[in-house]
């Protein structure tokens, strides 16, 4: 972690960062955002407490007054310099600026089919301008050890050549519910909000493969995206991964150039994308504008090390763990969120409480969702829904009865069609903070 020397100087520089006093990779964000969507986080702030004066610009009168983490307005207005607005977005609390990472509350992922504008955001690097996202001129570049006639592909190309499907499909970031691990990880410290389930349209994956030849020792993919590194070295990618050669096959696997119907937002990786539904985020490269198929693992960007990987046995919290003890993330587990109600809300004894969600489980289908307001002592089955397709999540809904006036916790758990549950717990820690599929929880007021 590289620390400036000059808090203020760095405070007062709209066109960097926060996090970069912190870390060149990401910054751990506060949980708290105070006041309006600002990526001044409140940690952030109370590092350059001591000069706040001299970033305002004027003594503050009663400073003795002020609440800590406080974040002045004139600071939180002036240093906002990254509009997620301006890309289209709405509502999401920004964790990170440089590179741009965003999550979304649970009460705005209610829709069934989440909407663009309500769809996280998750960087590794920086973002490609819009000038440099041409879907007329952009290519596809289809190549690698297993690939019998590489070939580049336009986007006009892909659309004319093959099949087009519709699928709703799931994508959340490995990383999503980090926060919440002790001792903490470092990383986006993501809540619960670092998932969606979009509609997406393109081609299969299978499909653009088999049409250039792929031999017998084809063992991974590989996705290569035009973000570039934090570092500014071109030569360096921010990240490529990609999924063993039998996900991609699947027919959910897709190169898609459409979300909801529509371009798909440039923050979500305009103008074209893999989605590999029910993996880990990390899997869906955006921007991308060529896929290799190599005879081994995938060596790329975050691929080795511990990015993305868990280790094989469980450890104890804080433990060290030796990268041939880690293992790649597949297949997500089983989770839910409650997306109505929002959390804190004031309900009338009497009156049945109409709860609602969703639920998914990596590949598979999720058998059943409950609820609990005793925190976990009895469950409730709840009604839930099947998937519009394979890899999409399912909604759920439950009517709530309390049965005498106080301060409750409405608790979802999904189960998947193995048969496992979410935990109620925080499950096994890990290095690197992925995979914390705890049970969701909001609170009411019975009044
Ligand atoms: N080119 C590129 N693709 C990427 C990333 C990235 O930084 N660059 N981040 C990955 C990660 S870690 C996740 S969780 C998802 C997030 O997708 P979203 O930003 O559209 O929500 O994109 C993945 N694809
Ligand atoms: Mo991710």
């Amino acid at each position: 972690m590289k620390k400036p020397k000059n808090k203020t100087s760095h405070l007062l520089n709209s066109e960097r960062g926060l996090h970069e006093l912190y870390s060149e990779d990401y910054e751990r964000a506060d949980h708290l955002v105070f006041g309006r969507e600002s990526n001044v986080t409140r940690r952030g702030f109370l590092k350059g407490l001591g000069s706040m004066g001299a970033v305002l610009g004027f003594p503050v009168v009663f400073s003795n007054l002020m609440p800590s983490g406080l974040i002045p307005i004139a600071l939180a207005d002036s240093t906002n310099n990254f509009s997620l607005a301006a890309y289209g977005k709405q509502g999401l609390r920004i964790l990170n600026d440089r590179p741009i990472n965003a999550e979304t509350p649970p009460h705005l992922l209610n829709d069934s089919v989440t909407p663009a504008k309500y769809m996280f955001v998750r960087n590794n690097g920086i973002v490609p301008s819009r000038a440099e996202l041409t879907p007329d001129k952009w290519t596809l570049t289809i190549d690698g050890e297993s690939v019998i006639n590489p070939r580049i592909f336009t986007i006009d190309e892909l659309k004319k050549e093959f099949k087009h499907y519709t699928y709703q499909l799931q994508l959340e970031c490995g990383g999503n519910g980090r926060a919440e691990y002790v001792p903490p990880a470092r990383g986006n410290q993501w809540t619960t909000g670092a998932i969606a389930c979009p509609t997406w349209t393109g081609v299969r994956v299978r499909d653009v493969l088999k049409s250039v030849g792929i031999r017998s020792n084809a063992v991974y993919t590989a996705y290569y995206g035009k973000d570039k590194h934090l570092s500014g070295n071109p030569k360096k990618f921010p990240i490529s991964r990609g999924v063993p050669i039998a996900k991609a096959m699947e027919d959910e696997s897709m190169i898609v150039w459409a979300m909801n119907g529509k371009e798909i937002n440039i923050l979500n990786g305009h103008p074209l994308r893999v989605v590999t539904g029910g993996w880990p985020g990390s899997t869906c490269g955006k921007w991308i504008n060529r896929i290799a198929v190599r005879d081994r693992v995938h060596d790329g960007a975050k691929m080795t090390g511990k990015a993305y990987k868990v280790p094989k046995k469980p450890v104890a919290p804080g433990e060290k763990v030796k990268n041939e003890d880690m293992m790649i993330i597949e297949s997500m587990p089983v989770k839910s969120l409650i997306t109505f109600p929002r959390t804190g809300i004031r309900h009338p004894i009497g009156k049945p409480l109409a709860t609602n969600g969703h639920a998914w489980a990596g590949d598979l289908g999720v058998s059943a969702v409950e609820v609990s307001i005793d925190f976990g002592s009895t469950w409730n089955k709840t009604r839930l829904l099947k998937p519009k397709n394979r890899l999409s999540w399912q909604d759920w809904s439950a009517n709530v009865f309390f049965p005498k006036t106080g301060y409750y916790e409405v608790w979802s758990r999904a189960i998947d069609e193995n048969n496992v549950a979410q935990p109620m717990l925080v499950p096994g820690w890990n290095p690197k903070g992925y995979l914390n599929n705890r049970c969701h929880r909001i609170a009411v007021n019975v009044v």
